[in-house]
């Protein structure tokens, strides 16, 4: 359908945004579906930069894709039907993108929205776009607004208000201005004091905007369905002064309500530049003042102040409704704002059941947080990584001696040699050319019952036995008859004759520091049982920690009962042995890509082969059964 020149815009125009702004195309897109549009008004999104091919939006609730297209080019080949581009370029690169957009003649009206375009290239556009018959509205500019039809990038705010102020459907009002701030502030005053808005263009704010105040109004004028315009003009420059002449050679019939802003330049002993580039009087003609007065005397409706603006297009539009010049509209429903869900939970509107909880630490505000304790405070206060364990494992601080025993035990788990299982792990898996996250993983997935993995077995059973009140004769000979190894007990190498210096740093710690060592009296009692039997049956590094760390925990005062049981269910004491072997795996990995060693591959020598060796035994047995045919 062909459209008069006058309608820059309709409830079927379609756009282009140019340029990655996902909060404007949405904005544009709640705006259509509120006003009950048939399809959206973006058809796409001009983006030279990237290759991502389509941009996912809400159409209401729903969601929808967009495409985005890298060339001007596909993109009108794909939409003939766009006659719209709203151009985000930035001040650097909108000359360039829209002298493009401007060699494509489906597009009708362009809305430059970048500020600090550079006035020559200004001009140097809408010299062409003139010359193309193309409306530019900027640079500059939120753009513009129609009404049940369309919505440039983010003009008329947040969706509230654009309801607040009845957007989403017309009224008989059409304005113009400079600013996007201000258009906003006329948008409540018209929907408050008329039947509301037809359309409102903001031009910009620079002194070459591409189309001016009478180019808007002539539009309006033409427009049947306009019947009252706004001119909020400002200080600087005479484009009101041609609004004047088109009034009174009568060009334009239409009342006029009209506002200079910038009255208050007098105030000043010298001139003032205003926020805008073009918001400066060179003469006693630009000021606000004189604009006011000329625009009176030509029989525009210019109030008293600009406070008093409502009160005068109240009163205008009454007159209109009662000469029968205008008719009352019937307000259709208020529709129902899709709102994004984050913004919803700003606002408290909703509430949903999350579905994770975490009670350790909070990155959420300024500053990291661990247990509530800001990290500036961890290292105000030097709580060491014992300090941090506490922390984060156990959501408290523990007394000094507490956190010094979890380093200890750090430190001293930290490795054990490449021989051990762990390391050997790691080392083979480096040796093969995996990463560090790789070798460290298969050097930890070592750790079990036999290796390292003894803690959590060792306090159970060691604490389960003295609970009881078994005494370690008894606890030993019930472990014997269940047919199980006590966990904590016995090592490869280490024996009486040649002890585990790790263990008597942990029983002097311990013995010297913790309130009560209950449990590692006990387990040491024990070993007097075991290695009696075996010298090497001696009470092992994991053993002695897991009997020291319950003593610990029972005795400190800062946890109960239950929390002692639940942290040794859930595994807390071999999840020291892993993070301290961690360090010493890591120190494996990065030995050996320092050594650049080859890959690993283990001796014949070292490995027994017992293959076939079953299967000439059951001949062996056959022959000699007589069964010759098998022979
Ligand atoms: N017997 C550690 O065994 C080892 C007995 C036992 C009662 C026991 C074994 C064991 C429990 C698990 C444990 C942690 C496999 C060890 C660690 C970290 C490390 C490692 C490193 C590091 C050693 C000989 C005779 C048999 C057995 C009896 C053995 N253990 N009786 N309770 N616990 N311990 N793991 O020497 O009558 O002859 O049949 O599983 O606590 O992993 O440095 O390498 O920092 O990396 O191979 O320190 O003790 O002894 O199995 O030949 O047994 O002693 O029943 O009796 P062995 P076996 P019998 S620390």
């Amino acid at each position: 359908k062909e459209h008069p020149a006058y309608e820059l815009f309709h409830n079927h125009t379609r756009s282009f945004v140019y340029g990655l702004q996902p909060r404007a195309c949405q904005g544009m897109l709640d705006f259509d579906f509120i006003c009950k549009r048939e399809n959206p008004s973006v058809a796409g999104v001009i983006y030279p930069f990237g290759g991502q091919f389509v941009t996912k939006m809400y159409w209401g609730t729903k969601e929808t894709l967009l495409p985005v297209y890298q060339q001007v080019e596909k993109a009108a080949a794909k939409h003939p039907e766009v006659d719209v581009v709203v151009n985000f370029a930035s001040s650097r690169s909108v000359y360039s993108s829209t002298m493009e957009l401007l060699e494509y003649p489906q597009f009708r009206t362009i809305a430059i929205i970048a500020e600090g375009v550079p006035e020559r290239r200004a001009r140097e556009i809408l010299h062409k776009a003139q010359k193309k018959g193309v409306t530019i509205i900027g640079p500059a500019t939120v753009g513009g607004i129609k009404p049940g039809c369309f919505k440039v990038g983010n003009t008329g705010g947040m969706m509230d208000n654009i309801v607040a102020s009845k957007l989403y459907r017309p009224g008989s009002v059409a304005y113009v201005s400079k600013s996007g701030g201000m258009s906003n502030e006329l948008n409540n005053i018209i929907s408050h004091t008329t039947d509301g808005v037809y359309e409102g263009i903001a031009i910009g704010g620079d002194r070459y905007p591409g189309t001016t105040f009478i180019d808007h109004i002539l539009r309006y004028e033409a427009d049947p369905k306009c019947k009252i315009i706004v001119l909020l003009g400002e200080v600087g420059g005479v484009e009101e002064y041609r609004v004047i002449e088109a009034v009174k050679n009568g060009q334009i019939k239409k009342p006029i309500v009209a506002w200079a802003i910038g009255t208050c330049a007098s105030m000043f002993k010298t001139e003032v530049q205003f926020g805008h580039a073009g918001s400066m009087a060179n003469s006693d003609l630009e000021t606000a003042k004189a604009k006011n007065a000329a625009m009176k005397s030509a029989g525009f409706y210019v109030p008293d102040t600009f406070e008093d603006m409502p009160e005068v297009l109240a009163e205008l539009y009454e007159k209109m409704v009662a000469k029968g010049e205008l008719s009352r509209i019937s307000e259709p429903e208020v529709p129902k704002i899709p709102i994004d869900y984050s913004w919803a939970q700003e606002l408290g509107l909703i509430r949903k059941p999350a579905a994770f909880i975490s009670t350790i630490s909070d990155d959420r505000g300024q500053e990291l947080l661990y247990a509530g304790m800001p990290i500036s405070e961890v290292f105000k206060e030097d709580i060491g990584i014992g300090g941090v364990m506490s922390l984060l494992w156990f959501r408290r601080r523990l007394p000094d001696y507490a956190s010094k025993f979890l380093e200890m035990v750090l430190m001293l788990t930290a490795d054990h040699g490449p021989a051990v299982s762990g390391a050997m792990n790691t080392i083979i898996t480096t040796r093969a050319g995996k990463d560090l996250i790789s070798s460290l993983v298969a050097g930890l997935l070592t750790i079990g019952t036999r290796f390292g993995g003894a803690l959590d077995g060792a306090a159970t059973e060691f604490t389960t036995a003295y609970d009881k009140g078994l005494s370690p004769r008894q606890f030993v000979d019930t472990m014997r008859k269940q047919n199980k190894l006590i966990p904590g007990i016995g090592h490869r190498v280490k024996s009486r004759n040649n002890p585990d210096f790790r263990v008597e740093l942990v029983k002097d710690f311990v013995k010297k520091n913790f309130p009560s060592t209950q449990l590692l009296d006990y387990a040491l009692a024990v070993e007097e049982v075991t290695t009696s039997k075996k010298d090497n049956l001696i009470l092992n590094v994991d053993g002695a920690i897991a009997v020291s760390f319950v003593d610990l925990m029972r005795s400190c005062g800062a946890f109960t009962v239950e929390e002692t049981e639940d942290y040794l269910k859930n595994g807390v004491l071999n999840g020291l042995f892993v993070l301290g072997r961690s360090i010493g795996l890591i120190a494996h990995h990065l030995d050996q890509k320092r050594l650049k060693t080859g890959l690993y591959r283990h001796p014949w020598d070292d490995i027994t082969y017992l293959v076939g060796q079953e299967a000439i035994q059951k001949k062996r047995v056959e022959i000699s059964a007589g069964d010759v045919s098998k022979a």
